[in-house]
């Protein structure tokens, strides 16, 4: 049943969808100090999440499907990357919408996220430290504390302080708008070991270090940002739907199949998931 709206905000607050009503998906609730570390610092290290089944599957495919290296020293001369990755297989999606994750997606930035950006980054012998940047900082008002996005880097390999783990600047999420990172300012490296996830704010200043070995440090990055901005791949293009459609959710909710309430993301003034019927 479509409800009635009686006063303006319920425009805000009720789903006027009649068929494809928003359902609540399975998520794990962060404990305190998840929270804590998240809140203080701006970043969390969640460890060993994956099975090893799902950490060899996902590592075969992401290797696989690696492309040449960057194009400017943002992506990194002798960094490969991997770009629109749910066209591509399936064997990321347990990483993508892991439970740990959405938990965390739900408590601190919101219950219906878009998958902003999902790439794979392999740092290969070499590479020098990638500039400073906050995953946020394209967006207008990113400061104070604007809740646009949460990021997660999750490593195929051991991330260490010599091959390129990524470096984060700890509480830089809440520096006032404009602060960059100074040669002062103290980053810590994201050391992990393969299937563990750094998770952090969107604001948090964060660089792909530097890669003094001879080994490439490959990793997944899942951006995920509030249901009202625009995402950095365009995902409804990177992802036809006719592989949406073969989808467990909420992978297709945060490719864009849903309706941020009242009317954002209709398609002829329809459901999106009508296009997947
Ligand atoms: O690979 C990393 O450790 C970080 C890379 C990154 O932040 C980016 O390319 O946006």
């Amino acid at each position: 049943m479509t409800p009635t709206l009686k006063k303006p905000s319920d425009l805000f607050t009720q789903d006027l969808a009649g068929t494809h009503k928003r359902s609540e998906t399975e998520s794990i609730t962060p404990g305190s100090d998840t929270l804590a570390s998240y809140d203080s610092n701006g970043y969390v290290i969640l460890r060993g999440l994956l099975s090893a089944e799902v950490l060899k599957a996902a590592d075969t495919a992401l290797r696989d499907l690696l492309g040449p290296t960057g194009r400017n020293n943002f992506e990194g001369f002798s960094t490969q990357r991997a770009y629109a990755l749910l066209a591509k297989t399936r064997a990321l999606d347990p990483l993508i919408a892991h439970p740990q994750i959405l938990g965390l997606l739900k408590a601190r930035l919101h219950a219906q996220p878009l998958l902003s950006a999902c790439l794979g980054i392999n740092i290969g012998p070499g590479e020098t430290p990638q500039m400073p940047h906050a995953d946020d900082g394209f967006y207008p008002d990113m400061r104070p504390d604007a809740r646009h996005g949460l990021s997660v880097i999750w490593a195929f390999d051991p991330f260490t302080r010599d091959n390129g783990a990524t470096r984060t600047w700890p509480g830089s999420h809440l520096w006032r708008s404009g602060r960059e990172p100074e040669d002062t300012d103290v980053w810590r490296p994201a050391v992990m070991e393969p299937g563990d996830a750094l998770v952090f704010h969107g604001g948090l200043w964060h660089a792909g270090g530097e890669n003094a070995t001879q080994q490439g440090r490959l990793a997944l990055t899942a951006q995920y940002c509030a249901p009202w901005l625009r995402t950095q791949e365009n995902m409804s293009l990177a992802v036809p739907p006719q592989i949406v459609r073969t989808l467990k959710a909420p992978l297709p909710s945060l490719l864009g199949y849903q309706i941020h309430p009242p009317f954002m993301g209709h398609v002829n003034g329809m459901h999106p998931n009508r296009l997947l019927d």
